[in-house]
């Protein structure tokens, strides 16, 4: 087989001393942290989307990056870009990839040709998955391409396009089926709205979670056995998408008694365009047990969109790690570098290279927030300051036993003492003194 990327070798771990552009530094899959290797710890995924297409593009300037595997077209350009897929995920150790599925192949002149065309694919990888063990982490359909979404997939005003996602998404759910897919993600791109001078949100909500019920019922009909994912985001591509972040998803998902089919697939640039943190997120959907999955980015927070940077921040992906870790660790779900290249990263070595840089980010990430539950400061101020909920009066609002007359006749009562300190300089301290040890 064509060898897309000499250049790029097997990526080997080499410890933090090694000045090797095209080492891991930290990301030691087999060692054990808190009892579980690195790997378990971190299923990292393979966009395809960005890993294989987008080619630097802006609104100010055509690609500056070499997508063309051999300039071939149709099937054989299609299967081309999945040989360098692999090719890359088997060098750099990525164990899942997901994909939508007009990333993987040509649309065709018709919607039977593009199905067919899927179907192609979807064969072509079961060999390639064969081959390397590589699992599909989840496949999802792009219901905000084509113009006929301009004015949405799932929640369009018009029948023709609504079935037309149908269409869609039943072909993307077989191809997740075939693969045996771990997940299937809806994002709701362009599931929202521009103005709601023409817009009947009532009606476009309800026709969601009704688009949402046929798809998880043809998928299990048809023998399905993975998670279903929505992903959050508040804009981009229109001003206002229906699932705004974690919390108002998850109001979706309850009002329409969605909640036990489908869980969150949070994405850390999302977080911050909602003016979150990704660990606000990622805690938002633990303690209402629906975290399901991660799209692994970041934002350049200099501005105000969606950059999906390969993630740099050492202490933002250990305070996300440490909310994954006490959601017990993702079940089904992978660390999906949903990360693209900055426009002046455009030779070969990048894209690997980004990887690489992604995913020692996430090993240092896991290491201080293991760092943090096993210094245990942070966990014990959290538990003294709302000790006072643990005896007495405290016990009994817990546990119900209370009412507003007891709680107003206490305090009546009271000797006013001060109001303990937060001492949030002092915690963020901490956690700095725990990335910093021994510099
Ligand atoms: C867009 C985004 C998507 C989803 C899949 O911001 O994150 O790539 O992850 O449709
Ligand atoms: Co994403």
């Amino acid at each position: 087989m064509k060898e897309f990327f000499p250049n790029i070798p097997k990526i080997e771990y080499e410890g933090p001393k090694s000045k090797n552009m095209l080492a891991f530094k930290h990301y030691n899959k087999d060692e054990v942290i808190l009892g579980k290797t690195m790997a378990e710890h971190l299923p990292f995924s393979f966009a395809y989307w960005h890993g294989l297409n987008y080619d630097g593009t802006d609104m100010f300037g055509v690609g500056t990056i070499d997508r063309s595997y051999g300039g071939l077209t149709g099937r054989a350009l299609a299967e081309a870009k999945a040989d360098a897929g692999f090719e890359l995920m088997e060098k750099l150790g990525i164990e899942y990839f997901c994909f939508h599925d007009v990333d993987v192949c040509d649309q065709g002149a018709s919607l039977t040709e593009f199905k067919e065309n899927l179907a192609h694919m979807v064969d072509y990888f079961k060999g390639h998955m064969d081959r390397t063990g590589i699992k599909l982490g989840w496949a999802t359909a792009n219901l905000f391409g084509h113009p006929r979404y301009q004015q949405g997939g799932a929640t369009s005003p018009y029948l023709d396009t609504y079935a037309t996602a149908a269409f869609q998404v039943k072909n993307a759910l077989d191809a997740a089926i075939e693969l045996d897919a771990k997940g299937y993600t809806f994002w709701g791109g362009r599931e929202g709205y521009e103005t709601l001078l023409n817009t009947d949100m009532g009606f476009e909500l309800d026709n969601l979670a009704r688009f949402y019920k046929m798809a998880i019922k043809y998928a299990k009909d048809n023998g399905y056995k993975g998670a279903f994912y929505i992903e959050p985001k508040p804009k981009e591509p229109t001003m206002h998408q229906y699932d705004f972040d974690a919390a108002t998803a998850i109001q979706f998902l309850q009002k329409y008694g969605l909640d036990n089919d489908m869980t969150l697939n949070l994405e850390g640039n999302h977080a911050s365009l909602a003016g979150h943190t990704f660990e606000h997120e990622i805690r938002v959907a633990r303690i209402n047990g629906l975290l399901g999955s991660i799209d692994a980015n970041h934002a350049e927070t200099l501005v105000g969109w969606d950059t999906d940077e390969f993630p740099k921040d050492v202490k933002g992906t250990a305070l996300a790690m440490y909310e994954v870790i006490k959601a017990g660790g993702l079940d089904t779900g992978v660390i999906n570098f949903d990360s693209k290249l900055r426009r002046p990263s455009n030779d070969e070595l990048d894209q690997a290279i980004g990887f690489i840089a992604g995913m020692d980010n996430y090993a240092l990430g896991l290491k201080l927030a293991a760092k943090i539950i096993e210094d245990g400061r942070l966990e014990d101020f959290v538990k003294e300051r709302y000790s006072s909920f643990d005896s007495g009066l405290g016990a009994k609002v817990v546990s119900g036993e209370t009412n507003l007359e007891e709680l107003a006749d206490y305090a009546e009562k009271l000797e006013e003492k001060p109001v303990p300190s937060g001492r949030q300089e002092y915690l963020h301290s901490v956690i700095n003194d725990l990335m910093c040890e021994g510099l």
